[in-house]
């Protein structure tokens, strides 16, 4: 890469420049999916936070009082001899189309997907020599699946972006020991019962330096070889981000592409995007772009048989979570966790398809939208019909979570903190001036409203 002048550099002052592109803020909607070797046990205790599905290695393998039923399960179900290695055999991709996951996506209306090329457990779904033969071509699918998928969005789906998740540590690489986490001490992993260490399959000897030999250049083979457009790192910790970021950056650009990075990479200053995890930001919206992920699942990214299926989010909460998240310039991820042989559980790919066809009947009040900046949540007087706001050049949309209630005259009434929209409403709305507020007034019977579902949108075209 030759730097010029107005080139990035690895010092901070330059780093921090970057921002997200606009693009990335328009997509608004991707799909993240986890999928790896623990879709093989399959479980998570299916209680809040800290206990995805996708840590079943690291879960089952603390002492039963530790953790909340990750041990007992493996004991249960494959015995006391099996290692955490041994799912790779059972990591099949056997029912695995790749052409029928981007159209899925494409079906349910995202703009992006940000796929799991490596979780902390360092099984990579994608080629990872000479770093390591730990990975899917070795092991597992013995294919390229990083490759398959890209391919297959690249001709089936060009218009996605295609995103890379990749954890930055590799919880218990023995390589990565002499950069022992604190969140993970020990590094080692000892099967609970034999109390044996656990192989680490497919790891090549005398890599040395895990920064310098294992993360960065697997982060650059994401960039140059796979050719990412979204860098999703994972946990941080010890990186060597700021290399990577600047010389990937100026590569990118070089060809014409905008390329994002979110912030989880360890450097605060290599950052383009905030990531909440099963929350968004409630109130006020948030000036620095972010990225809302959460699974469908609500306690795990990973396949998770724990679950029932009448728990998993529906296309109702699908949609209201992305106009939520929309509304506050926010981006939302939402995840799925196929099984190992690479089917979409039914239960996601059918509330996946419903919310896509909302959103295809709605589409210009979220893509390519922006925050109305006064303020995103308003109550109506009808009684919690949570509004929300999004804007573009030409027109204003009132998002109502609820579905409205219509008053008196067939009205429905919205508050506003601040005179906004005077003179410029045409359609159904009557802007009334009230003291410092602002009363926006939708005419609209119930018929029309009943034509709906999930989500009730107004238009309001600038004239
Ligand atoms: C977390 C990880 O530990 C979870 O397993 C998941 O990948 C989530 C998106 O990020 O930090």
């Amino acid at each position: 890469v030759e730097i010029g002048l107005s080139d990035y550099t690895t010092d901070l002052n330059s780093l921090v420049r970057h921002e997200s592109p606009q693009w990335f803020d328009d997509a608004k909607y991707g799909i993240f999916i986890h999928w790896g070797p623990y879709a093989v046990p399959g479980w998570g205790n299916s209680t809040p936070y800290e206990n995805y599905a996708e840590w079943f290695w690291y879960w089952s393998t603390r002492p039963n009082e530790d953790n909340t039923g990750f041990t007992d399960y493996r004991l249960r179900t494959f015995g006391p001899n099996w290692t955490y290695d041994d799912s790779f055999a059972k990591y099949t991709a056997s029912a695995w189309d790749p052409k029928e996951w981007v159209d899925l996506f494409a079906a349910a209306g995202v703009k992006y997907f940000v796929f799991t090329t490596k979780h902390h457990d360092g099984f990579a779904n994608f080629d990872t020599q000479p770093t390591t033969a730990r990975n899917s071509l070795n092991y597992g699918p013995k294919r390229d699946v990083l490759k398959e998928l890209m391919d297959a969005a690249k001709l089936y789906q060009p218009g996605l972006r295609r995103g890379t998740y990749f954890s930055m540590p590799e919880w218990f690489n023995p390589d990565y020991e002499e950069y022992g986490f604190k969140q993970w001490p020990g590094i080692i992993a000892r099967n609970p019962f034999t109390g044996q260490e656990e192989p680490y399959t497919g790891r090549v000897e005398g890599v040395g330096d895990y920064l310098a030999n294992i993360q960065l250049p697997q982060m650059e083979t994401l960039a140059y070889d796979y050719e990412t457009e979204i860098m999703w790192c994972d946990i941080g910790g010890p990186n060597l981000s700021g290399e990577f970021a600047a010389k990937w950056w100026n590569w990118a650009r070089g060809r014409g592409r905008d390329v994002t990075i979110n912030s989880r990479c360890g450097l605060a200053q290599v950052s383009d995007f905030d990531t909440p995890e099963y929350e968004t930001f409630s109130s006020a919206q948030q000036y620095y772009k972010w990225e809302s992920s959460r699974g469908m699942d609500p306690f795990s990214y990973g396949y998770n048989r724990a679950t029932p299926p009448e728990q998993y989010m529906n296309a109702s909460v699908i949609v209201s979570s992305l106009v939520d998240i929309v509304s506050k310039n926010g981006n939302f991820l939402l995840d799925i966790g196929p099984m190992a042989d690479g089917s979409i559980l039914p239960i996601e790919a059918d509330a996946l398809r419903e919310a896509g066809s909302w959103i295809a009947r709605h589409e210009e009040a979220i893509f390519n939208t922006t925050f109305w900046f006064i303020k995103s949540e308003i109550e109506g007087d009808g009684g919690g019909m949570g509004a929300r706001f999004t804007q573009t050049e030409g027109a204003f949309y009132v998002l109502f979570l609820e579905r409205p209630v219509v008053g008196e005259k067939g009205v429905v009434r919205v508050e506003a903190p601040v005179p906004i929209l005077e003179g410029d409403v045409v359609s159904m709305w009557n802007v009334v001036r009230e003291e410092t507020n602002v009363v926006l007034e939708i005419s609209v019977d119930d018929g029309i409203l009943a034509k709906d579902e999930y989500c009730w949108v107004f238009k309001i075209a600038y004239a």
